[in-house]
Order: C-alpha cells, then structure tokens, then sequence
C-alpha cells in the first residue's frame, strides 16, 4: 500500500489529522492496534478550549457538540474555609469554552472518516516504523498477514505507550517527567450535572465536579495511586464527593449509581522534539499532562492544528517552512500547558510529602488569586489555552 501520510494511531489525535488532510484532498492510513468499539468506549476528557471548538467547527465536526455540549463562561475553585474563586475566562479573555466529551468527538471523527472512504485499518498488531530519516515505510500484521505502508511521512498519533517515540534515536530524543503520588477515582453518572465545572480542594484531597451534557455528569475524587476503581464503591465514592464539596454545592450533587469508574493517574511528561526526519509526533505520543486544567485533548489538537497546516503548506503550497519549525512551535505551546497543569496541580492537591513551606506557598498562590486582579487575568488567559501562532 502506498500513501501519503500514513498515521499511527486512531485516536482523536490520528482521526482528526487524517480527516483535516482529507479536506485538503491529502491521502492518509490510520493503523489502530485496538478494535474500533474498544476505542469508542474509552472514557477521557471532556473540557474543550476555545481554540479546539473553533477547530472541530471549522471542519465540519461541530454539530453535535453546538446542539448538546455545554457552554463554559469559566470554572469555579471553592477552597476549605476559605472564599471562592472564578477563573472568569469570558471576563478576561473574551472566549468561551465548552464542556464536551472526548468520545462523542471521536464517534463523530470515526463516523466522518467512514462516510468519507477514510481508509482506518483497525486491530492492527505490531506496527513498526522504518526508515523514518529516508523512505519511510510502516510496517503491521493483521488476521496473521504482514502489510507494508510506503508514505512521504509518519504522524506519530499513537499515545504514550505507542511506538513511535521510540523510533526517535535514544541519542537525541531528550525526555522530561514529573510524577505526582496520586490519581483521580473518577466516575460516570446519568444525572444532571451541577452548573459549573467545580474543583474543591479539601484536606482530604482535590474533588472535581464537571460535566458532558445536561443529563451526564462526570465526577472525580483525588485518592492514593495505590487504589484501584474496586477499592471505591459508589457509596464510598459519593461520601468522599460530598465530604470535600462545600454543602451548598454538595446540596446540588443528584447522586445516582455509577455508569463507569476509572483510575487517572497523573504524570507530567515531554519528549523533544516532536520531528525526526519524515516522522512527526503528536499528541500524547510526545507529552502527558495531568488532569488538573484539562489540557491533554486540547494539546493533542493544536498540535494536529500546526501538523495538518505543515503538511498542507508541504503538499499544496510547495513550501516546508511549518514542517521545519513544526517542532519548536508546537513545544511552545506543549510546555505552556505543562506549566498551568502542574502549576494548578500543585495548587488543588494535596500532597503527601509537603512540608509546611510547600504549605505556605499554596496557600499564598490561591490568596494571591483573590486579590489580585493581574494574577486573576493571567490564570485565566493560560487556562483558555494560548492562541495558535501564525
Ligand atoms: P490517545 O487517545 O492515547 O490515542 C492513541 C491511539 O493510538 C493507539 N495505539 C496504537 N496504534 C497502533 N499501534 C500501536 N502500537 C499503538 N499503540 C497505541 C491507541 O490504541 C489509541 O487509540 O492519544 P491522542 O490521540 O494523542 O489523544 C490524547 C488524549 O486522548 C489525551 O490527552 C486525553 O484523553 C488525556 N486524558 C484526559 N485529558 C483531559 O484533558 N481530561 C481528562 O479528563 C482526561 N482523562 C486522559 C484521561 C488520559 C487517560 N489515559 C491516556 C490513560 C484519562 C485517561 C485514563
Ligand atoms: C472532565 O470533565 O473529564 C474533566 C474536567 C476537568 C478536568 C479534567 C477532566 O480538569
């Protein structure tokens, strides 16, 4: 099989580069090791920035989101005894976000693929890349045949654990961790969710009260990496909840039984740079953010926003100058998050081994959010996510 780029990995980052390039009339393969259900079902995010919004807009992609997602004008932090604060992004940014889940974004990117004749080669064992600096080619089985994808370029889209970052020599791949000691317990209900995306901290930890549609609420509650989803029963899972709500909140919480449960676990995490030769990495291939601020599916967006337009400029403009500087650009925009992650990470959780410096420090972060109105503007400018580079 011969194509143009030939994409490794069918998630959202994978279905959207190969329906984005579709547009522009730009052949792709997307090679999946799961089975399409096993990908569909799969529970994650579900905060979209302003700039991922306009982009599924952009290309068709919206209109479920606009009819059933939910508009957000900002996110409320309530703090144990202390007052409430609003990361105001309508007020000081203008844009809007939206509460919309991951996996009716990618049914729906599966489902535009398909109607358009996409070519999506599912269940496909032992992917490998070859000759990534030269003619580069993909290697995979399938029901026990071998097949071989020629291609002007790799899209590594195939998450953390895929193979495409290693195909980036040891010698010049340089890799940047940060691990936190816990997850996030988080369950699917069908109730109504409370009115605003909600992060508490509490002495016993973070609770996140979000959102997917005006019947489907998701929930989360910080616990040990230790715990596994058995460990939390719904009855132990909505104790937790409610204890580290302030009660006017927890008052609002319509309790019902769980429809999924899930560990998250946390990790901060970059591997540079994002191109080697003809392969190109996005998505959670070449970085991992926690959970805090929601920005792992919006990273894996933008980064598909610069690779499309790359390879678009490379195919009908003739010109490779965002191939070139793909990498250092979408990085820019990687570490941006990286920070507002882990920044508010540190903030929200409550950490094992914090001494009472660490301690001092939170507390002056969220003291500081209160009063001051340049701290207010700058938090929420990084939280809308930054705008792309021209
Ligand atoms: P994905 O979604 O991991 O998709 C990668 C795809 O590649 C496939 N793959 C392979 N295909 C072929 N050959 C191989 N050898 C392969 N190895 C893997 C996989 O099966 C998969 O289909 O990465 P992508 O497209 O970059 O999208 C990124 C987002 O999925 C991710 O950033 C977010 O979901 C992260 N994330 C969350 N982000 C949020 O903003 N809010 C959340 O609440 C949130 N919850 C989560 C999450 C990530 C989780 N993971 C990765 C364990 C919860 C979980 C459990
Ligand atoms: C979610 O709705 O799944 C969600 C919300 C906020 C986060 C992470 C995940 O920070």
């Amino acid at each position: 099989m011969r194509t143009q780029v030939c994409i490794v990995g069918g998630g959202p980052a994978g279905m959207l580069l190969s329906h984005v390039l579709a547009r522009a009339n730009i052949d792709s393969v997307v090679l999946e090791r799961q089975s399409k259900s096993h990908v569909l079902e799969r529970i994650r995010a579900g905060v979209l920035e302003h700039g991922s919004v306009e982009l599924l807009r952009e290309h068709g992609l919206a209109e479920r989101m606009d009819r059933d997602g939910l508009v957000k004008d900002g996110t409320l932090i309530v703090w144990h005894e202390k007052d409430d604060f609003f990361i105001d992004t309508a007020r000081w940014t203008g844009k809007r976000m939206m509460a919309w889940g991951q996996t009716a974004i990618t049914e729906d990117l599966y489902a535009a693929r398909e109607r358009d004749g996409g070519q999506i080669v599912c269940e496909a064992d032992d992917v490998a890349l070859h000759d990534v600096t030269g003619n580069p080619y993909v290697t995979y089985t399938k029901d026990g045949a071998n097949h071989r994808v020629d291609c002007d370029f790799i899209a590594g889209c195939d998450g953390f654990h895929g193979p495409s970052r290693q195909a980036i020599p040891a010698d010049v791949r340089r890799e940047f961790e940060r691990t936190y000691p816990f997850g996030w317990i988080g369950i699917m209900v069908e109730r109504p969710p409370l009115q605003k995306l909600v992060y508490a901290y509490h002495p016993d930890g973070v609770a996140i009260a979000s959102q997917r549609n005006p019947r489907l609420s998701r929930y989360y509650v910080q616990a040990p990496m230790s715990d596994k989803p058995e460990d939390w029963s719904d009855e132990r899972f909505w104790e937790a909840l409610l204890n580290r709500l302030p009660d006017k909140l927890a008052n609002q919480v319509e309790t019902g039984p769980s429809i999924e449960k899930s560990m998250a676990p946390l990790r901060s995490f970059v591997a540079e740079p994002m191109r080697w030769g003809k392969l190109f990495l996005a998505g959670d291939a070449s970085h991992i953010v926690p959970p805090t601020g929601a920005k792992g599916l919006n990273l894996a967006f933008s980064d598909v926003f610069y690779l499309s337009r790359a390879l678009i400029h490379h195919y009908v403009e003739a010109s490779d100058h965002y191939l070139d500087c793909y990498s250092e650009m979408a990085l820019r925009r990687v570490w941006a998050a990286e920070k507002i992650s882990w920044w508010l990470t540190r903030l929200l959780h409550v950490f094992p081994n914090a001494d009472p410096f660490d301690e001092k420090l939170r507390q002056n972060d969220y003291d500081q959010l209160l009063r001051s109105e340049p701290a207010q503007h700058a938090l929420a400018y990084e939280y809308v996510g930054l705008p792309f580079e021209k």
